[in-house]
């Protein structure tokens, strides 16, 4: 499976320092339902892993000091903006093919659709993701929405690869 090592890589890139993929057990052939069951396990995995990176200290809330933070690594000629060239060169630096997620993660965090991604967009976008709009995002806003977003790109992945590389499903005969 192509798609797996991918995303984690997409996933790497995403939260800039993780650095231990997990590798999935993966049986011959899978079911679509096996497939999707996977993917959700881990999706949540990659969300919890996700947020011990951004709450290193323990303190049950990912700041938007931190997101800004993240997103200032990004912006690698320090203009206070991320342009969308500047995201995806990050996003995909090893990994051409990561480049048509960058370009759609890139889509999702410009908020505004200005074309930047800067202040306002990390305001907006962390208000999403704090769904009870208490002002902090928690552990369980922040596993819950990474694990839904996670699991839309693997699918989306999956999508993409089934549609150039028809799948040819064979089993033992007899
Ligand atoms: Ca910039
Ligand atoms: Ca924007
Ligand atoms: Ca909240």
């Amino acid at each position: 499976m192509k798609m797996l090592p991918a995303a984690m890589t997409l996933l790497s890139y995403f939260t800039l320092s993780m650095t231990q993929p997990t590798v999935l057990p993966m049986t011959a052939t899978p079911s679509a339902s096996e497939i999707v069951a996977q993917v959700r396990n881990m999706s949540m995995a990659q969300a919890v892993a996700m947020w011990t990176r951004v709450d290193p200290d323990n303190e049950g809330i990912f700041s938007e000091q931190t997101m800004a933070k993240l997103f200032e690594e990004y912006d690698s000629n320090n203009d206070s903006h991320v342009s969308q060239e500047e995201f995806t060169q990050r996003f995909g630096a090893n990994e051409p093919e990561l480049n048509s997620l960058g370009v759609a993660l890139f889509a999702l965090i410009d908020m505004n659709h200005d074309g930047v991604i800067n202040t306002p967009d990390i305001r907006a976008f962390y208000a999403t993701i704090d769904t009870n709009t208490d002002g902090h995002v928690d552990r369980q806003e922040f596993v819950t929405y990474f694990a839904d977003l996670i699991m839309a790109m693997f699918i989306a992945q999956l999508q993409q690869m089934q549609s150039t590389t028809p799948t040819s499903v064979t089993g033992p005969v007899g």
